[in-house]
């Protein structure tokens, strides 16, 4: 390839070149880049890091997948995720990641390429207004002036890696943004954004980012105030567990000796006080029920009505324990207190879970052992998921099937639920992938749900792909969590399926042949048991219409 440019100057390459250089040396290895001319010299600078093995590089077509693949990465690791886009809709397309990411505090570094100032709000080519276009779903917006070469001597480099610096520290929490001035304020890691300006010429073969020599590190992190509560052991309490809650949830419970609701997305059903069947026990308004008088919420519990109904009880004290990455969930607006630590001033009698434990045995499951049904994939893909492995749930009615009945079991479990969007699910699987070579992840999601995010299929071709990833698709034909809502008791079933189950005829055999992935088709619970055994990047299709 021939370099027009070669052994000219450009300031934009300069600049690139020291902002990725100093990302790397901050620690930052996961660079998801999508193509595009406006931000050619943050893609060269990136490329030279990769070869040089000092960053993982990860290239998608798509924007939107990308944004997921990204986030994916970033609940996988805990570690941020740099994504570089050109200018106009490439930026738009990460509009739902980020999102997600902000609403379930996930690190994100997003470098969106723009045109320079005088190119701005005169009709350019692919320009648009990008400051300001994440709202506030960004923790900060940084719009950087396009760099001339005043601006990339020795003192212009340090602030380049200052900003390096200060951007991985308010994505993941360390520092305050300028938005956030009390000191008790929840810090949540999340997005920032850094609108890069570039002028001509947009790249040069030199300098190679992987040759700089960086001195940068990040600032002292910022210590929140900690809240702390005492809470009296006459109180019936529960502890309901949501999205995030985390192993935390499963001490205190147990500590205390409390009931714990957790949902299968929360990082914290399992254990011995786990109260598997609180969905239906909730839902039943047993006298057991009655007697809760304070709920301990930790984390997002998003998934039933019945929850968030006990949690607007007049009779119900609520306390919420602030997540760092879900926030603080106060959704019956009658917290007593959002704290960060909670204790008993006694012990709590004991017969208050002995009589949890009792009920919650007494449910009696579904006596369909050997058939094809919702609970017994439920069932089968928990049984075949052990510690090595991640798994994966999308949003919609599987998520909310675990939720009624999943066993106890210290799995890693993700889900989106900052969001609940039945958007990028395969994204973020891949994402999660990235960093579990050695086990299988898997995603359990419906047809819909993988249909939306069919172009994540195609991975990144030349770089790296997640050895085992399976998709677990239960095919029912269209959205059947609609059928258990309002609507479905007001319309004729033609009106229905028209506006809400979407049925879909997809030839998911073909879409996976086409993306170059293999495809079982389950029809017993015996081939899916096989199937799950089984390993490489494969669709599972679950045939329930
Ligand atoms: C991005 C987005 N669009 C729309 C919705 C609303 N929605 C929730 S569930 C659902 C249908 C999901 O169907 P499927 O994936 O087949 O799951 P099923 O309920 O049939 O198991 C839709 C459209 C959403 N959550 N997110
Ligand atoms: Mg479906």
């Amino acid at each position: 390839m021939t370099h027009s440019n070669q052994g000219a100057t450009s300031p934009a390459q300069i600049f690139a070149a020291q902002l990725m250089a100093s990302f790397a040396k901050l620690g930052v290895r996961q660079v998801f880049l999508a193509p595009g001319a406006r931000s050619q010299a943050l893609a060269i600078a990136a490329g030279q890091l990769a070869a040089a093995g000092l960053i993982d590089l990860h290239v998608h077509l798509d924007e939107r997948s990308l944004g997921f693949n990204a986030l994916g990465s970033a609940l996988g690791s805990g570690e941020p995720s740099i994504i570089i886009t050109t200018s106009g809709t490439a930026v738009a397309n990460l509009h739902p990641s980020v999102l997600e990411a902000s609403h379930s505090g996930l690190p994100l570094i997003l470098l969106t390429a723009d045109r320079p100032a005088e190119l701005r709000g005169v009709g350019s080519n692919q320009t648009t207004n990008q400051v300001g276009i994440f709202g506030d779903a960004v923790r900060e917006c940084v719009d950087v002036p396009a760099p001339t070469m005043d601006d990339v001597d020795e003192a212009g480099l340090r602030e380049v890696s200052a900003l390096a610096a200060r951007t991985v520290s308010i994505s993941l929490a360390w520092s305050r943004p300028a938005a956030s001035p009390a000191t008790d304020d929840l810090l949540r890691p999340g997005p920032v954004q850094l609108n890069l300006c570039f002028r001509e010429p947009l790249s040069a073969a030199e300098p190679n980012a992987a040759q700089l020599k960086v001195s940068v590190a990040l600032p002292e992190r910022v210590q929140v105030e900690p809240r702390f509560a005492v809470l009296s052991a006459s109180v019936p309490t529960v502890v309901l567990a949501g999205a995030g809650a985390g192993e935390h949830a499963v001490e205190f419970a147990e500590s205390y000796g409390l009931p714990l609701l957790a949902e299968p997305s929360s990082g914290a059903r399992y254990g011995s006080n786990a109260i598997l069947h609180y969905r239906t026990l909730l839902a039943d308004h047993s006298t057991l029920v009655g007697e809760i008088g304070r709920v301990v919420v930790y984390g997002k519990p998003t998934l039933g009505r019945a929850a968030i109904a006990l949690l607007k009880r007049e009779d119900v004290e609520v306390y919420v324990v602030r997540s760092a990455t879900m926030g603080h969930f106060d959704v019956s607006r009658r917290a007593k207190a959002q704290v960060d630590e909670l204790v008993f001033d006694d012990e709590v009698p004991f017969e208050w879970l002995a009589k949890w434990r009792h009920l919650d045995a007494a449910v009696v499951s579904s006596k369909t052992a050997g058939q094809l049904n919702r609970a017994n994939i439920v069932r089968e893909v928990w049984g075949a998921t052990g510690g090595q492995d991640d798994l994966v749930l999308g949003a919609s009615r599987m998520i909310r099937e675990a939720d009624a009945m999943a066993p106890a079991k210290a799995i890693r479990i993700f889900a989106n639920r900052g969001l609940a969007g039945i958007d990028g699910t395969i994204a973020t699987a891949n994402g999660i992938a990235l960093h579990n070579p050695e086990g299988t992840t898997r995603v359990l999601l419906g047809d819909l749900t993988l249909l939306h995010d069919a172009g994540s299929l195609a991975g990144d071709a030349l770089g790296a792909q997640p050895a085992n990833l399976q998709v677990i698709v239960v095919n029912d034909g269209g959205g059947s969590i609609f059928e258990s809502l309002e609507m479905a008791s007001q319309l004729e079933t033609e009106s229905f399926d028209r506006l809400f189950r979407t049925p879909q005829k997809v030839d998911i055999w073909g879409l996976a042949g086409a993306y170059g992935w293999q495809h079982q088709l389950v029809k017993t619970l015996d081939e899916l048991r096989t199937a799950l055994a089984g390993s490489g990047r494969v669709i599972i299709e679950i045939d329930l219409r």
